[in-house]
């Protein structure tokens, strides 16, 4: 797939990625409701190779899902591994890996699949939603995203209304939402009039879990 890609004026071209440390970098934001947001800068290193090699090696697909009485397009392409699919770089395998052990979370809380989304401009965006555990949401689940290329904003909101807080992402950044958030809050990435570049997020979840997309159009 050919796409414009700014690269980072902060990788040395050609430079491996690499995932830094968690330990002692990561700032926890607690939100209302027992919902909470944690946040690791730059914990890709190099993460330019990484967007690259995954525009290659993935298998991106254009999806649809149906809204009301229509078929749409969703506005990202995706693709997704379950527990037993190997996960399309060994850095994504590593990331999954490490995040296990730093939280070491209950059984049903740990991070089994991988959800690829690739946003190819500012048209393309995910509505605000809540990610599910199995076909209900009344259980926690821990999301785990790790974003590479071009930076965009992932917005989060309480589901009852309120402040809508704003987190850019980018650059191999590592944002993990946890506690109530997806029962008590909702997230988007909402489309942008800005010139931005090509973005893949990769999005870390429990094997029940999966982002449901039912409530807003996109
Ligand atoms: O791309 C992102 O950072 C968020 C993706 C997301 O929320 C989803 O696919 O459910």
């Amino acid at each position: 797939m050919t796409i414009a890609f700014q690269s980072s004026l902060f990788d040395a071209p050609g430079a491996a990625p690499r995932l830094e440390s968690l330990a002692g970098t990561v700032r926890r934001i607690v939100l209302s409701d027992g919902a909470w947001l944690d946040i690791r800068p730059g914990w890709v290193a190099n993460s330019d190779e990484l967007f690259e090699r995954l525009l290659e090696r993935v298998m991106w697909k254009a999806d649809t899902r149906q809204m009301y009485d229509r078929v749409v397009e969703v506005p990202r392409l995706v693709s997704w591994f379950g527990s037993s699919l190997q996960l399309p770089d060994p850095l994504l395998t590593e990331a999954l890996f490490t995040l296990n052990g730093y939280y070491r979370a209950p059984r049903e809380q740990v991070f089994e699949t991988a959800g690829l989304c690739f946003y190819r401009t500012g048209d393309d965006s995910v509505a605000w939603h809540g990610d599910r555990v199995g076909r209900t949401i009344d259980r926690d689940t821990m999301v785990a995203i790790v974003s590479v290329g071009a930076e965009r904003t992932l917005s989060v909101r309480p589901k009852g209304g309120g402040e809508t807080r704003r987190f850019p992402l980018g650059h191999g950044d590592l944002i993990v939402m946890g506690g109530s958030c997806q029962r008590t809050h909702e997230h988007a990435i909402l489309k942008t009039k800005q010139a931005v570049g090509p973005r893949i997020s990769v999005q870390f979840r429990p094997r029940w879990s999966s982002a449901i997309h039912d409530r807003h159009a996109e």
